[in-house]
């Protein structure tokens, strides 16, 4: 007898190529594959349906598999080019409540600029977004004065700020309450401690961990695809690859600035409703620089996306 095909729904939280892993409605984990005919939708992007995509699938209940027959409009992505001057693009994750980026000083340290090219993106998709420094277990007082530094700057600009040790456990219940029925999205070097924190958070989850490369004092990449974990507490991580880009694809550079929130406010006083923020005259986002109320080093980042080829 050949059991009846349902129509179910469900979520996208794993993606291998072939297999996709969707949490159906009652949680339980399907392996689906895609009909064919999505492929043509996603010919400019290396994955047509991305983690966190809202599906609709067919389940056959006696090979215990699905194939995904519908992808849901999205209320938001996060994407970034597949390879550095590609035009083809990668979704990262969609459908999330929030981008915390994993930052380390240590360990390997993240760089300024790939901080604010993570925020970027994200405020400029509208997901609000927080930078949660790991490894505060190995700041010396310079580390510590420069986390205070950065802790400043990011939050006069209007990003929450979380200090945290996965490996100590310093403050993890704080991450784990601010995750409770939200999807959020885990991003950051390759080596940060996004996993670690993971684990530290969902302990059980047993998450691979990396170890630190000795010669170039980078992570490895142990964590090869993205995934969605379910947290006890309702919540939902997505863990990403260590990714290294952040394509600012989509963005015109007349959007630029407002994905800068302490620069967003002072946008309407400037005398010009073109102003670069560059040379003219009345700027009222140079008279901040001046006045300190923006950060030189944001500043600069600003400069730098603007000046980005694209
Ligand atoms: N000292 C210290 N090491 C950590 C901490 N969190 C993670 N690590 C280490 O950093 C390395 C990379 O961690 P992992 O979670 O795999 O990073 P991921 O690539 O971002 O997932 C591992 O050796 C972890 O043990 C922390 O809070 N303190
Ligand atoms: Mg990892
Ligand atoms: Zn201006």
């Amino acid at each position: 007898m050949i059991s009846e095909i349902l129509n179910l729904r469900g979520v996208v939280c794993k993606s291998t190529g072939s297999w996709i892993t969707v949490r159906a409605e009652n949680g339980s984990k399907i392996q689906c594959k895609l009909k064919g005919q999505f492929r043509i939708h996603g010919l400019r992007s290396t994955n047509p349906v991305a983690i966190g995509d809202r599906i609709a699938f067919d389940y056959f209940p006696d090979e215990g598999t699905g194939l995904i027959t519908q992808i849901f409009a999205r209320d938001n992505y996060i994407i970034r080019k597949a390879t550095k001057l590609s035009k083809i693009t990668h979704i990262i994750a969609a459908n999330l409540d929030h981008a915390y980026l994993i930052v380390t000083l240590a360990k390997p340290r993240t760089s300024n600029g790939f901080i604010d090219r993570f925020l970027v993106t994200a405020t400029g998709y509208y997901i609000p977004a927080s930078l949660i420094f790991n490894k505060i277990d190995l700041y010396d007082p310079a580390l510590k004065k420069k986390e205070k530094e950065l802790r400043e700057i990011y939050e006069n600009a209007g990003y929450p700020c979380y200090s945290v040790s996965a490996l100590r456990g310093d403050c993890v219940y704080q991450i784990r309450d601010l995750m409770k029925d939200q999807t959020s999205l885990f991003s950051g070097y390759s080596g940060a401690g996004k996993s670690a924190l993971i684990n530290a958070i969902e302990p059980g989850k047993d998450l691979k961990v990396g170890r630190i490369s000795k010669v170039h004092n980078k992570g490895m990449h142990t964590t090869t695809f993205a995934e969605m974990f379910d947290l006890s507490n309702g919540g939902y991580i997505i863990d990403t690859p260590g990714i290294k880009e952040f394509g600012l694809i989509d963005f015109e550079k007349s959007e630029i600035p407002r994905c800068f929130p302490e620069m967003d406010t002072l946008l309407p006083q400037c005398q010009f409703n073109n102003c670069t923020h560059t040379h003219e005259p009345n700027c009222a986002v140079k008279e901040g620089l001046n006045s300190g109320k923006i950060s030189r080093m944001r500043y600069n980042s600003y400069l730098s996306i603007l000046n980005d080829e694209s």
